[in-house]
């Protein structure tokens, strides 16, 4: 049994991993590290999952994000041009 999911992500031109599975209904973070100046990924924000937060170069950045319901929720850059997404599975 997990007690938390942890989810680091490199962001560096784009989002490694691009897609994240999570369980659902275990709380889960996920860590931003913008490890590179390339393209316009100062920013990543998240309707869904209601997060917006900026990413200064080599300071990882947590969130938490909700776990109650299944299905794929989309981030994305500042501009909306690189996505990436979190899939809750039952
Ligand atoms: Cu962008």
């Amino acid at each position: 049994m997990t007690a938390q999911q942890n989810i680091n992500i490199t962001v560096n031109g784009h989002y490694e991993p691009a897609v994240i599975t999570l369980k659902k209904a275990i709380p889960a973070q996920l860590t931003f590290t913008r490890t590179s100046t390339q393209g316009c990924l100062e920013h990543v924000h998240s309707k869904s999952l209601d997060f917006a937060m900026d990413l200064p170069l080599d300071q990882p950045q947590t969130v938490t994000i909700p776990t109650d319901q299944t299905g794929e929720f989309q981030f994305r850059c500042g501009m909306d041009m690189v996505h990436g997404k979190v899939v809750i599975e039952g």
